[in-house]
């Protein structure tokens, strides 16, 4: 019946709990052009641009690092979902034969080549 609230975080909408720095949340500062701005899968979320397919989870959804609206992982990168959750589907390859797991697969420890 009691619902204690959570100190901070706005009112209501910080249900996921850990979020990787969000540009922002609720209504974009209206000083901000908009080609700076990207919205994210969950509309009260914005980001700025360059954040997009940055490679890190912004968004805290990965609405911003998703295939259809980003390019695979670049070279540096390895394909694999990550267990990190500042990353998405791509992790850095200097993360990989490290002896520690950052792929629900283990794929960055058994088959990627390393850096
Ligand atoms: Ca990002």
């Amino acid at each position: 019946m009691n619902r204690i609230s959570p100190q901070g975080e706005g009112n209501g909408n910080s249900a996921a709990g850990t979020k990787a720095r969000p540009g922002g949340e609720g209504d974009v500062p209206q000083s901000l052009p908009r080609f700076l701005v990207a919205h994210c899968g969950n509309p009260a979320s914005w980001i700025y641009s360059d954040q997009k397919c940055d490679g890190t989870n912004n968004c805290g959804d990965c609405s911003d690092e998703l295939s259809p609206v980003c390019p695979p992982c670049g070279p540096g990168w390895w394909r694999c979902p990550s267990t990190v959750f500042r990353f998405c589907g791509c992790i850095p390859r200097s993360l990989c034969r490290d002896h520690v797991q950052h792929c629900s697969d283990w794929s960055d420890e058994y088959s990627c080549p390393g850096p």
